[in-house]
């Protein structure tokens, strides 16, 4: 890896990653894109791409002399349920555009997957890393197929496509982008501000979580994984810590003791969070890449909350 381009750079992992990869590559090794204009932190190396653009895709990785391509744009769950064409055309369109250039240029490929490529039919807890995939979302449904396409463009190309199927992300740089999980993140934005949150999944909905610098770091050890330890290479589950609203709140009870937590359900987003796992299990992930978590629940919250803090 040593010339990047990234697609969804403006996202929730999106300004996270292009920040941890130009520190580790070199700032004008990192070509940020998004179909969105920048944020001032993206400049200099910033260019407007639309992925599902195919001529543009093969244009702007092939004018930065790629060899490497963060393929993080997509339509997330709660997004996608109101709009699914919209989101079949971003998320199948884009991967197969970069999955494409990538075999002409000779480029690997990071992109993620998701806890929700699992369905109700999946065993729950603990999901194993192969099992039954039927998602009920439209989300899903590309999530799935993506995998299995990142897998025929290895088997049968070569092309080096390697993703995780990441957990409910929690951050504090850029708000998420409408996903199932983003209580967890206005959680603690709501604490930190208001002293109260009122959730929109009920107080015993668990699902598996992971704080953003994990993820950001454990994506770059992927791709810089020995590719002969790769049973699997891509979709592989990767998860932190499980969580409640509830235990959130507890957890956040113990920097602001009067922190309050009240509940309107969104029948919509409770039977997407209740069609996915309670517990993924990542072993595939820490015996083929030495994957870890360095946060749990305790210390991803008091980081955030210093974090918020620091802003006001
Ligand atoms: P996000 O919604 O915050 O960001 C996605 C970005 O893609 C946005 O900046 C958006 O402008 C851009 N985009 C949308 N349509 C585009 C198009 N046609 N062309 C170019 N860019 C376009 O999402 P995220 O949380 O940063 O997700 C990044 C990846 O990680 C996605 O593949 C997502 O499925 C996956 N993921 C995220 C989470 C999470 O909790 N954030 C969990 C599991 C998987
Ligand atoms: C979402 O809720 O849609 C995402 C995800 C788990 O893929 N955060």
């Amino acid at each position: 890896m040593s010339r990047i381009v990234v697609t969804g750079a403006a996202g929730q992992v999106g300004s996270e990653m292009v920040t941890a990869l130009r520190s580790r590559y070199g700032q004008e090794a990192v070509l940020a894109t998004d179909i969105k204009p920048p944020s001032a932190v993206m400049q200099p190396a910033f260019l407007l791409l639309d992925v599902t653009d195919a001529a543009a895709v093969s244009e702007i990785v092939r004018e930065h002399e790629a060899d490497t391509i963060f393929h993080l744009a997509a339509i997330l769950s709660a997004r996608g349920e109101a709009a699914p064409q919209a989101a079949w055309a971003v998320n199948m369109g884009g991967l197969y555009n970069v999955l494409e250039v990538a075999l002409q240029e000779g480029c690997s490929v990071f992109t993620p997957s998701s806890i929700a490529a699992f369905g109700p039919s999946t065993p729950p807890d603990p999901t194993p890393q192969d099992t039954i995939q039927r998602p009920s979302t439209v989300y899903g449904v590309t999530k799935v197929a993506g995998e299995l396409l990142c897998d025929y463009y290895f088997d049968r190309f070569g092309v080096d496509a390697r993703g995780v199927r990441y957990p409910g992300l929690i951050s504090h740089v850029t708000l998420p982008g409408g996903g199932t999980t983003d209580f967890a993140v206005e959680i603690y934005y709501e604490a930190v501000a208001n002293g109260r949150y009122t959730c929109f999944l009920g107080p015993e909905t668990q699902l598996d979580m992971m704080y953003m610098p994990d993820a950001i770091r454990g994506s770059i050890e992927l791709m810089e994984a020995a590719p002969d330890r790769l049973i699997h290479r891509n979709a592989f589950n990767m998860t932190a810590m499980q969580v409640t609203p509830e235990s959130l709140a507890a957890a956040i009870r113990e920097h602001i003791p009067d922190f309050s937590i009240a509940y309107d359900v969104d029948p919509v987003r409770q039977g997407i969070a209740d069609s996915w796992p309670r517990r993924i299990d990542d072993t595939a992930a820490r015996e083929e890449w030495d994957w870890q978590p360095e946060y749990d629940l305790a210390s991803m919250t008091e980081d955030m909350i210093v974090q918020l803090r620091s802003r006001d």
